[in-house]
């Protein structure tokens, strides 16, 4: 078993596990110890350092699976924020996630802790601003974004060349139209391993974010085929499992590449479909430093609470960590 031997687990966890427009969140609760930061940057690092076990026996199987995103909250940093929020997935942590921030904030309201309103969630990469509304959507304002590099080129074995654009969005992501075979729910197992490829061959060729982060997630955008949609993308997680919703961050960083190709303007309605038919809406705005500002709605709908228990005589009670 991959247990760590120092690796001590508590009897129980609380959980309320969400999906957002087809991709599920869990909440942890309670039962998880907190980590230590000033900042949320640094609480993530010891979430990794010392809590890792946790997040394999949370969100891995037996008691998860792998496209499952964990959401631990913690106080906020910020005295006007709601919460503080690190995501975590089967294989490891993210700076922001945008279906993820919109599973936390219907759980908070499930859970009677938020209204329809504003809510701010501090999370590593920054504060994110998000909007209840009645009707239950919500509506995230991320984290600023920006076009790193266009039309940047990467040879793909048994792929071949393939051109793409690399943008934050509270996650590096790395964009492409280019792919051999049709963006179709049925062909989510060859497009995971088509976009595994891409993955492998950007991190081969020493391709990164701005400042030499690792690109961890790609995304293929094609042709929609809602009539209401603009776009649809299948996006690679950094875990190696696809969302199933239009990803918050990864169309924040689309945003920010079709602004920088003039292709959107500040304010542009951008109807963005998944690989599972879901749509978040997305637009730009800017800060007063001039940055540009994704705002991402879509709706989650509360599917569980739970405890998850630890017998200490289970063999798996650390998750079966992803192949
Ligand atoms: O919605 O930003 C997102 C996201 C990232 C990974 C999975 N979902």
């Amino acid at each position: 078993m991959a247990e760590e031997p120092t690796a001590t687990f508590p009897a129980k966890i609380h959980v309320v596990d969400s999906h957002t427009e087809g991709e599920p969140t869990r909440v942890v609760l309670d039962g998880w110890p907190q980590p230590r930061g000033a900042t949320m940057a640094e609480r993530s690092d010891d979430m990794r350092t010392h809590f890792d076990h946790l997040r394999r026996a949370v969100v891995c199987e037996p008691r998860g699976n792998d496209a499952i995103v964990g959401a631990l909250l913690t106080p906020p940093v910020n005295p006007d924020s709601t919460t503080g929020v690190i995501f975590f997935n089967n294989g490891t942590y993210l700076g922001m996630c945008g279906h993820g921030a919109i599973g936390v904030v219907r759980t908070l309201q499930h859970l009677g802790r938020v209204q329809p309103g504003t809510i701010r969630l501090d999370t590593p990469v920054g504060t994110v601003s998000a909007e209840l509304s009645v009707d239950g959507s919500v509506t995230i304002e991320n984290v600023p974004s920006f076009c790193h590099a266009r039309n940047v080129e990467v040879q793909v074995p048994g792929i071949g060349l393939v051109v793409g654009d690399v943008a934050w969005g509270g996650n590096w992501f790395f964009i492409t139209h280019s792919t051999p075979i049709p963006v179709v729910a049925s062909n989510a197992k060859e497009l995971t391993r088509v976009t595994q490829a891409i993955q492998d061959a950007i991190n081969a060729a020493g391709i990164t974010g701005a400042n030499g982060e690792p690109i961890d997630h790609i995304e293929i955008s094609a042709a929609p085929t809602r009539a209401d949609a603009d776009c649809r993308n299948f996006v690679l997680c950094s875990g190696g499992e696809y969302d199933r919703s239009p990803c918050g961050t990864g169309t924040s960083a689309k945003l920010a590449v079709l602004y920088a190709k003039g292709e959107i303007t500040l304010g542009t309605r951008w109807r963005q479909e998944s690989i599972s038919g879901s749509l978040f809406t997305g637009w730009l705005t800017t800060n007063e430093r001039g940055e540009l500002i994704p705002h991402i709605r879509g709706t989650a709908y509360v599917t569980a609470e739970a405890t998850l228990l630890f017998d200490p005589t289970d063999p798996f009670r650390g998750g079966i960590p992803s192949a």
